[in-house]
Order: C-alpha cells, then structure tokens, then sequence
C-alpha cells in the first residue's frame, strides 16, 4: 500500500492524502520518508501549481508522530528524529505554490505541526488541534515552538503546548489557526477550491508573496529590504505586463510564469 497518495487535477492541484488510516495517518519514520520523496516529486512535476495535503480516512489528518517509535530513542538518535521531521515539513514549506492543509480530523502533535507548515489550514468541524507532547514527557519537535507561536501569538500557543489541551475547529478559527471551517466531508474539495483560486494567480508573484512572508520574522528593517527586492524581481517578469495589459483591455490575463 503507498504510504502518501499522489494525485494531481487537470488544473494541476496535487492532493497528497497520508495513507495510514488504521493508525490515524501516525507519522513513522517510512511515512516521513514517503512525504519527503513526494514533495520531492512535486518539485520536479511542472504540471503541479500547488498542493493540498490531507489524511486518509473521516478520523484524522495526522494523530501525531508513531509513538510506537519513541521507545527506542536516545537523546541523539531524538535531536536526529527532530530535525529529518522539520526538513520534510521547510521542504514543504519551501514549495513555491501554495500548500493548504485540508485537516479531516484529529491533527495532534506532529500532526498539528504538519498543518502549521502548510501556508494555510482548511477544516473539517470534526477537526481537533492539540500539541500533547507534554503528557509523554517531550515537547513538540516538528516546528511547533516556532511555528505556533508565529501564526497564534505566543500566550495561545504556549497554553496548547503547556497544558495539552485539544482545540475544537471552531475555537482553531477564533485563534487563528485556521483560515476556515467547513462541514466534515467538504474539506478537501474546499481546500482544492482555495488552492485552485490562488493557483489562478500569477505564479512567480505567489512564489514571492510566499517567500517575502515567510521571511517576517526578520527585524522589520531588514524584512522591508528583502520585500523590495522580490518586488523588484517580479517587476522584471513577463506577467507584470501581461496583467498591467490584461487589466488595462478589460480581458483576463494569461501568465507565463516568467
Ligand atoms: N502513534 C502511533 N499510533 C497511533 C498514534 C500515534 N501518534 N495515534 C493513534 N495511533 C494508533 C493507536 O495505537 C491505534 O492502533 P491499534 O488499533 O493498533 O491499537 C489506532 O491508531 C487507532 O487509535 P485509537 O484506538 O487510540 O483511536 P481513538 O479514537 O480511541 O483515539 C486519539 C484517537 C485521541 C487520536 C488517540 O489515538 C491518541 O491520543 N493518539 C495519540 C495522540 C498523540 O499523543 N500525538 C502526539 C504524539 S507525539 C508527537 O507527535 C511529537 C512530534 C515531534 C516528534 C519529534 C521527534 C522526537
């Protein structure tokens, strides 16, 4: 059975489905691998314009890394566990299309910080988000000190990862943790719709609107200068005066990508 599903649309939307249903899409080592080796796919495939990632089944979208796993780690093969986790999720983070979570369910530990790497979190009201690495004596490692901080504010994020708790989709969105909430069932073709519109958008300015983002938690001086720069970069593109005309003809422009 493949690990990660990979299936992209005639309008070039790639939906990766986490296929591990039976343990709640659990992320062990051989799932991170099959991630890794299908972002490193959609990199290579030209026809892919952006990602949707979801997990198997109507439970969850990711319950977390295999705990099964856990036992036999020391304090460096640990450190070392950590880091292939948050290279797979900056890879995915990295991809110059836009990445929406479509959570299905329960999106815990790993999970949630798999979400938190995807530029934007559709989902489903069943959805459950939660950082529980406290009640197994660890601490989120896949990101989530850096992440959740960044997207929620640190006295939000530091009462998940401190207490544990679960959070329901609606408080998710009240929190700002997801961009919206739609019914169980829905999420993933709502998350294809989202990636869909922004895949519609010129592509290099999506590339570097998703760069000059990322780099936000630069010192504001140095954030503003690195902006300038991608912002001369997309001036030098076909696209700006292929939109610059489409708008001016009253037409729908047509990107090149370049
Ligand atoms: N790891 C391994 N197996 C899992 C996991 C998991 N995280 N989650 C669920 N499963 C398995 C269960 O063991 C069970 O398997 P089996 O049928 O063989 O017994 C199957 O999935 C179904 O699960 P449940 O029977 O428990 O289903 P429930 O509906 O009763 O409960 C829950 C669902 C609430 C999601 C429950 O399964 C649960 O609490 N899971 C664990 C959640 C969790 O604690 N996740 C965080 C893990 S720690 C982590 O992610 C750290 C990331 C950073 C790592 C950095 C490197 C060290």
């Amino acid at each position: 059975m493949d690990l990660v599903l990979y299936s992209v649309d005639d309008e070039g939307i790639l939906t990766l489905t986490l296929n591990r249903p039976d343990k709640l899409n659990a992320l062990s080592l051989d799932l991170m691998d099959a991630l890794d080796a299908a972002i490193a796919r959609a990199e290579k495939d030209g026809s892919v314009k952006a990602i949707v990632l979801t997990g198997a089944g109507d439970k969850a979208f990711v319950a977390g890394a295999d705990i099964s796993q856990f036992s036999r780690l020391n304090a460096l093969d640990g450190a070392r566990f950590a880091q292939r986790g948050q290279d797979v999720f900056g890879r995915l983070e990295a991809f110059p299309g836009v990445v929406v979570a479509a959570v299905n369910g329960y999106a815990l530990g790993g999970g949630c910080e798999l979400a938190l790497a995807c530029h934007l979190r559709v989902a489903s009201e069943n959805a459950v988000f939660g950082q529980p690495e406290v009640n197994l004596g660890i601490l989120p490692g896949y990101g989530g000190t850096q992440r959740l901080p960044r997207i929620v504010g640190r006295g939000l994020a530091l009462e998940m990862i401190l207490t544990g708790d679960r959070v329901g989709a609606q408080r998710a969105y009240e929190m700002g943790l997801v961009n919206k909430v739609v019914p169980a069932g829905e999420v993933v073709e709502a998350a294809q719709r989202l990636a869909k519109t922004i895949a519609g958008k010129a592509p290099v300015a999506v590339a570097l609107s998703l760069r000059a983002v990322h780099a936000s938690s630069l010192p504001q001086a140095q954030g503003l200068a690195y902006e300038a720069a991608l912002f001369g970069q997309a001036c030098a593109t076909d696209d700006l005066k292929e939109g610059a005309a489409a708008f001016l003809e009253k037409r729908k422009p047509t990107w090149q990508g370049r």
